[in-house]
């Protein structure tokens, strides 16, 4: 039977790890705060019955298998560590502790997989670091370059390459990460829903059939420095209004795309940032999703032409994505294997789009992927408010244990 109180022990265990304390969860990849949190999650996975290792990026893997089926493709549970700055404590870790409370139930109940099973904690789902999010999946899926990782910048303009070799790890070993084709059965994760549909209609768990595209636009405007107080306006280079038109027509852009459409610049930075002088050069982000590949390409193209309806004699412009991932559909085998457990163990569940990205999308180019969602208090995420009942996580977990079973063709050591 799942234990809440298991899975209540880890959540607020791993959540001591985090730079904000009081002010949500603020655990960057590659920070204090997630090298501090990584060999806990190791501990827990050994405690588990798992055999752990941990991969050049700081992945960690738990794995219960044996000799006989060591070399049969892999049912890979799992979900992210790390999180958006001052976010929730269940956007991510949710999920590794619902995989570790399917191996604690194995270990329970003497079952025995007759295919490998891998518990994963990733890391730098978010982009947070580096603008460029689902980055541990894109590895583990074998598209992400050594060279990726070195163009990839924090703010700061150090390489993702150099912090994560900063942190101790092999940027360098990234393209020999990826699972071998074939070499994964099946990606399950449970993850948080993030909105309030699963509240408002009441349903135990959502069952995702379409995760919408995902895309980033790193933007930057130069213009000209001066002095607020001298300089007329109509002299003026200045690269912060050049943004602001671009970040309002994002919106309009959004809003006339219609549903399951949406813009969002949620990073912004002007240079020197002087209250008294004319902005010299702003960068951001503009995070572009739809539920329909044309759509979202229509909206990157009106974006990206509203950067470029800035540039002019003292005005420069560049942009380019730093994350493009199309609409994914997830696997209706195992989707239907959700809703049949569902329906067996009388928890109520509704299909979904998923209007948040998840390392599930990526999976799902190279094997079946399922993503079951769990509630969201008053639909609240990436915001320390963020809350999903212990009891309401126990139950999603209840459908993916069983999902898990079926996958793994797990056997009790009784009937060998
Ligand atoms: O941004 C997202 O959709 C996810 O929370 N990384
Ligand atoms: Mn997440
Ligand atoms: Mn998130």
């Amino acid at each position: 039977m799942v234990q809440a109180v298991r899975i209540q022990k880890d959540l607020e265990a791993l959540n001591e790890f985090t730079a904000t304390p009081g002010q949500g969860t603020t655990r960057l990849s590659y920070s204090p705060e997630a090298a501090k949190a990584r060999p806990f999650i190791k501990e827990i996975m050994v405690k588990a019955g798992l055999t752990v290792r941990e991969d050049a990026l700081g992945n960690i893997f738990g794995r219960l298998s044996t000799p006989e089926i060591d070399h049969k493709p892999i049912v890979l549970v799992g979900s992210h560590y790390d999180s958006v700055p001052n976010g929730g404590m269940f956007d991510g870790p949710a999920g590794i502790m619902a995989g570790l409370e399917v191996a604690r139930l194995f270990q329970d109940q003497g079952l025995v997989p007759q295919y490998p099973l891998e518990i994963v904690a990733m890391v730098e789902e978010e982009g947070t670091s580096f603008n460029s999010g689902l980055l541990a999946s894109r590895a583990l899926c074998g598209f992400l370059t050594y060279e990726d990782l070195q163009k990839l910048q924090d703010q700061n303009g150090l390489s993702a390459a150099e912090h994560i070799k900063n942190a101790g790890y092999h940027p360098e070993e990234v393209e020999k990460l990826a699972y071998p084709p074939k070499a994964l059965k099946a990606f399950l994760e449970l993850h948080i829903e993030q909105g309030p549909i699963l509240e408002n209609l009441k349903k135990d768990v959502g069952i995702v059939d379409v995760i919408v595209g995902i895309s980033q636009l790193q933007v930057v405007i130069q213009g000209k420095a001066g002095h607020a107080g001298t300089t007329p306006m109509g002299m003026r280079s200045d690269a912060l209004l050049s943004a602001s038109r671009v970040i309002a027509a994002a919106e309009k852009i959004a809003i006339e795309a219609g549903e399951y459409c949406v813009a969002t610049v949620g990073r912004l930075n002007v240079y020197p940032n002087g209250s008294n002088v004319i902005p010299d050069k702003v960068t951001f982000t503009v995070d572009i999703r739809s539920k329909f590949k044309d759509k979202l390409d229509a909206m990157i193209a009106a974006v990206k032409a509203s950067v470029h309806a800035e540039a002019n004699s003292d005005i420069t412009v560049s942009e380019h994505l730093t994350l493009y991932v199309e609409p994914t559909e997830l696997s209706t085998v195992i989707v239907n294997n959700f809703r049949e457990q569902s329906d067996r163990l009388g928890i109520s569940e509704e299909p979904m789009v998923s209007g948040a990205g998840h390392d599930a999308m990526i999976f799902a180019k190279v094997t079946d992927v399922g993503l079951i969602f769990v509630p969201s208090k008053d639909g609240i995420s990436h915001h320390p408010a963020e809350w999903t009942d212990y009891d309401e996580i126990a139950k999603g977990v209840e459908v993916l244990f069983e999902t898990v079973k079926v996958l793994t063709e797990a056997k009790g050591k009784s009937n060998d």
